[in-house]
Order: C-alpha cells, then sequence, then structure tokens
C-alpha cells in the first residue's frame, strides 16, 4: 500500500464549501433505513468477539502486482448495473458526522490515491486477487468527523443494494472508495464511479455503486442485503 502524505491545508477551503452543500441537501431531506428504526436493536452479541479474532486495524499484508488475476473478478450484481452519469455523481456522507458533505469525482480525486493488491473472496465460493486504487475511507471520515456516538456506517448503493458496516473496519487503513480496478479506472458493472474495497470483509460487504455513507449510533433491524437473507453481519475476513 502506497500513500502521499495526506495535506490537510489543502482541503480548508474546500471544506468549508462542502460543508454548506453537504448542507444544502440534507434540508432537502434523504429517507433513511436506519433513522426511521427506533429503538435500534442491541449491538451484534458476536462483534466483540468477531473484532478480537479479525483484529480490524491490523494491516493484512498485499500481494504484488505479478500476482493480480484480471479475469477471476467475477461480475456479481444482484439487479444489474445502475446508470450513473459520472459529472453529477455525487457522495454524500451524512448522519453522526459533524461536517456533512457531498462530494463530486473531482472533489474525491484531489485526495492522495491509495493502492493496494488484495484479495477479494465471494462466499458463492470464489476469489481473485486484484489491484484498487482509490480514496482510504479514514481519509475521508477525517473531513467529515464523526460525532462521538458513530459505531455503525450504512453504505446505499445506486442499484438499492445497502450494507452496514462496524467504525472500526470503516476506519481500517486498507478499506478503500475506489475508482480503480487493475490498474484501469472503474468500468460501470464493477461498480464506477465509486465502490468499497478492503481486505478485510467478504465480498458481499463491498457495496459497488455508492452514492451515500451514513453513520450511525445504532444498527437498524434492516442491515445489509444479504445478511436480512440470513448472511452474517460481521463478515470478517
Ligand atoms: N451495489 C451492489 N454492490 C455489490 C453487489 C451488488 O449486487 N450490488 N454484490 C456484492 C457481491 S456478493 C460481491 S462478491 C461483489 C462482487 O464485486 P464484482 O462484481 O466487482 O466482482 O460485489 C458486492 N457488492
Ligand atoms: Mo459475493
Amino acid at each position: 500500500m502506497s500513500q502521499e502524505p495526506f495535506d490537510d491545508t489543502d482541503l480548508v477551503p474546500r471544506r468549508r464549501f462542502l460543508t454548506l452543500a453537504g448542507a444544502g441537501l440534507l434540508t432537502i431531506g434523504f429517507g433513511s433505513l436506519a433513522e426511521g428504526l427506533v429503538g435500534g436493536l442491541s449491538e451484534p452479541f458476536n462483534q466483540q468477539v468477531e473484532s478480537l479474532i479479525f483484529k480490524p486495524q491490523q494491516p493484512v499484508p498485499e500481494f504484488p502486482i505479478s500476482a493480480i488475476e484480471p479475469d477471476k473478478l467475477i461480475i456479481n450484481s444482484f439487479r444489474g448495473t445502475p446508470a450513473i452519469a459520472p459529472e453529477t455523481y455525487r457522495l454524500v456522507i451524512d448522519g453522526e458526522v459533524n461536517n456533512p458533505l457531498s462530494l463530486s469525482m473531482t472533489d474525491l480525486q484531489k485526495i492522495p490515491l491509495t493502492s493496494m493488491v488484495i484479495r477479494h473472496v465471494c462466499v458463492e465460493g470464489w476469489a481473485a486477487i486484484v489491484q484498487w486504487g482509490g480514496v482510504r475511507l479514514r481519509d475521508l471520515m477525517a473531513i467529515a468527523q464523526p460525532s462521538a456516538q458513530a459505531k455503525y456506517v450504512y453504505f446505499y448503493s445506486a442499484d438499492g443494494y445497502y450494507e452496514s458496516w462496524d467504525i472500526d473496519s470503516v476506519m481500517h487503513p486498507q478499506t478503500l472508495m475506489a475508482y480503480q480496478k487493475n490498474g484501469q479506472p472503474l468500468t460501470p458493472e464493477y461498480g464506477a464511479p465509486l465502490r468499497l474495497a478492503s481486505p478485510v470483509k467478504l465480498g458481499y460487504k463491498l457495496s459497488k455503486w455508492v452514492t451515500r455513507i451514513q453513520l450511525t449510533s445504532v444498527l437498524g433491524q434492516k442491515r445489509g442485503y444479504w445478511e436480512d437473507l440470513g448472511y452474517e453481519w460481521y463478515a470478517g475476513i
């Protein structure tokens, strides 16, 4: 994994603009899965145990470029590829944050690029070594400034897919919002303009076409497209 030093001063003027843009979006109101669910069920009983086993902050060893398996990443989409115009696309970050954001691809590409070669593992019985390039999610979190209550993170996708994660895995240094795959710009069927990539979670946690990242203090009843059909929530590798 490689990353340029993160120059925060560069973001200060833009941060002000983004705050205003984010606030504007919030006033028109976003429907929310998590907000409407009262009482929040208790934390999944297995989370603490799994966090210990998987050590979410520990770096995962990466592969050399030569290990990439370009033909092995199978397109796996529950409802086809949604049409997204990259020029008008925005990534919204809201919920339990002090500084809600609405970021264009141009904004995101100003943030230092991180590249990694990792294994993608699908529960359906296949895996592929892939290079991903993009923005560390923790760098976006550093700008959005999660509040002290933020413990879980929902990812909403343009195809109706949704996922929720523990915040430790979100903050893992190898959890990226990726816009490159195997050295090329990400293509629509693989999640363009922006998707999750991480060596700490199984394939179904790695949402494609992410349009909104919402931080919350509690998990709602809905936890993820596959989780709500019976798959495991933590899904660590
Ligand atoms: N939005 C969205 N993200 C998704 C899915 C999906 O159907 N919709 N499928 C998941 C599953 S099960 C896997 S294994 C990976 C597959 O990623 P790929 O299609 O780039 O190989 O995407 C995950 N992310
Ligand atoms: Mo999968």
